[in-house]
């Protein structure tokens, strides 16, 4: 099978010079590790999917969890074939019940008729993704309508307590999930949450997981719940004085990012298959189609965000025939847009008429052996393609190992000298998928017309599209 990085054109990048300052935020290794993730599954599971509420209220009998023939292996099966790199799972939602069993709550996978009190889905669900090569996410929601020390001191030490345990027991954890939902509890109290202290927990027993809450640390919430990112997507974020829930920045700013902040801190697009976040029967005609989805990476990933879709197991405890129906046809599609790259065989310049090198389809540039570093004014440049081609999508990748500095860019298209569009855009990020009706052309050029920092676009591709799949 191709593997999609050979079919760009990659652009060695040199590492920051000598006597070269850091000036922006840069990601540290697991945030780039996160943004290769790129798509990847949430499974909403709890007493809600038998009471058919999105909402529990905590008081829900623990009997009423009782999944027939729950298979963790086979969500594990379906997301792999279905090309998501990962399973982030409800370990608790706002009805405070543990779908592990917590040494810390009586509302738990214990309490419940499921396997007699002795089933897992926390113990399934990572051994599966150990299976199947696929990485585990926990989503533990702060707000517990269910705990009885909710809503004093005491329950951020069972809040705490419960992380260390999840993550002795199932770990590694690769994305700890933190919910900005903060209602009363049982007492009819909010809690004041010490996210200080969880933090540091979290980086004391496992400085590998990254954390997700509407403002980080690690990874943002993108300020919808449709999934889609700002069109101008920076991977900065100026968290001082904010907190997750109500107290995190405007929607629009998580949207956007701030383009001078001063924390990396990307973007994930959270969204549901299907209407709720929980399975219910009568949503089982209402499953986002394979091309909704394909819209939905392109304004994700697309925008150099992650794109985390939420498939919610069904009350067997399995995923429903009409999710995985729908998640192979977005797979089919990806296939079919992204596995020929039409510039395996085309030829790369840059403006100071360096020479370009091509090994098979790649390209290298090298680096400058006076000064080190490319100066900005070699950051434009030109493709050219061995013969009148067909395309109506270009991918352009940042070097974002190096920070993201690309403010705006054009890309002018030509059929031999005419010019026949030009396409503008702002941020890049990890990858910038753009379409647009069709032409035919022999070359086009990248203008990187604003930029803060040094060498930037990492890769670009070029690929023909379906046309109905061009973004809407
Ligand atoms: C929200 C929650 O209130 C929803 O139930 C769901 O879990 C969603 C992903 O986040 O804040």
């Amino acid at each position: 099978m191709k593997k999609k990085i050979f079919l760009f054109i990659i652009f060695f990048i040199p590492l920051l010079g000598k006597g070269q300052e850091k000036i922006f935020p840069l990601p540290t290794r697991q945030q780039l590790a996160w943004h290769e993730m790129e798509y990847y599954l949430f499974a909403h599971f709890g007493p809600n999917t038998f009471t058919d509420k999105e909402w529990g209220h905590g008081d829900e009998p623990a009997s009423v969890f009782n999944p027939t023939q729950l298979d963790c292996r086979q969500w594990a099966r379906v997301a792999k074939q279905a090309g998501a790199k990962g399973i982030i799972i409800t370990a608790k939602h706002h009805d405070g019940f543990c779908l592990w069993p917590s040494k810390f709550s009586t509302h738990t996978v214990r309490e419940s008729k499921w396997k007699n009190g002795n089933g897992d889905v926390l113990k399934e669900l990572s051994q599966a993704c150990k299976e199947y090569g696929l990485k585990f996410g926990v989503y533990i929601s702060p707000w517990d309508r269910n705990h009885p020390d909710y809503g004093t001191e005491k329950y951020n030490d069972v809040f705490v307590a419960m992380m260390k345990e999840i993550f002795s027991a199932y770990g590694p954890v690769w994305e700890l999930w933190w919910d900005g939902a903060n209602g009363e509890g049982p007492n009819g109290r909010r809690q004041v949450y010490d996210w200080d202290r969880f933090k540091k927990t979290i980086k004391a027993i496992s400085p590998n997981t990254v954390i997700f809450s509407d403002v980080g640390p690690h990874i943002r919430w993108v300020g919808n719940e449709k999934g889609i990112a700002g069109i101008t997507n920076w991977n900065f974020l100026d968290t001082a004085g904010f907190t997750p829930g109500e107290g995190a920045p405007h929607v629009d700013t998580l949207n956007r990012g701030n383009a001078n902040g001063k924390n990396w801190i990307p973007a994930e697009c959270d969204v549901s298959i299907r209407p709720g976040w929980f399975y219910h029967r009568n949503e089982d005609d209402k499953v986002k189609t394979g091309q909704q989805l394909f819209d939905l990476y392109l304004k994700s990933v697309g925008r150099g965000a992650n794109f985390l879709l939420n498939v919610p197991p069904d009350p067997r405890g399995l995923i429903h025939e009409n999710d995985s129906a729908a998640l192979m046809e977005f797979k089919i599609l990806r296939n079919e847009s992204f596995d020929d790259n039409l510039l395996r065989t085309a030829k790369a310049f840059w403006e100071i008429g360096e020479e370009s090198l091509m090994k098979d389809s790649i390209a290298y540039r090298t680096i400058d052996a006076k000064s080190g570093t490319y100066s900005i004014n070699r950051q434009s440049f030109s493709v050219e393609l061995p013969q009148l081609t067909k395309i109506n999508c270009i991918v352009l990748r940042e070097a974002i190992h190096l920070g993201q500095t690309i403010r705006s860019f054009r890309i002018e298209l030509y059929e031999k000298d005419k010019l026949v569009r030009e396409i503008n855009g702002t941020t890049i990020g990890r990858k910038r998928i753009l379409s647009f009706p069709l032409v035919n052309i022999t070359s086009f050029k990248v203008l990187l017309d604003d930029v803060g920092g040094y060498d930037n676009v990492s890769g670009v591709a070029a690929y023909l599209l379906d046309e109905s799949l061009i973004e809407k």
